[in-house]
């Protein structure tokens, strides 16, 4: 028998998975202030003024808006973060983190 291994071997797919994004989705309330909200969109999510006018004027209309897609630790770490520091203000502002 020959020395060489002469059967093609199969070509091995490496496979990389994407990782699942997550959405930081800003929820409304009626006591927390505008400013404040705008304040955070720009410190912890890196918004623009105009994006985080934009985001803070959606979810003060409609309910609810969608801040930023991230892998789920930072998803989870960013919206912890802004709800702590408005909960250290006395503000009842929310964010939740849900699959893209
Ligand atoms: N509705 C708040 C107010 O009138 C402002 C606000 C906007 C609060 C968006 C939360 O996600 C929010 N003071």
């Amino acid at each position: 028998m020959s020395d060489f291994d002469l059967k093609p071997k199969l070509k091995q797919k490496t496979k990389v998975e994407k990782p699942k994004l997550y959405k930081v989705v800003l929820l409304n309330d009626d006591y927390t202030p505008r400013e404040f909200v705008v304040l955070i969109l720009k410190a912890e999510f890196k918004l623009d003024s105009a994006q985080a006018e934009v985001v803070m004027i959606t979810a003060h209309q409609k309910g609810a808006c969608v801040v930023s897609v991230y892998p789920k630790d930072v998803a989870e770490t960013k919206a912890t973060r802004a709800i702590d520091a408005a909960g250290q203000l006395g503000y009842p502002l929310q964010f939740t983190v849900e699959p893209e």
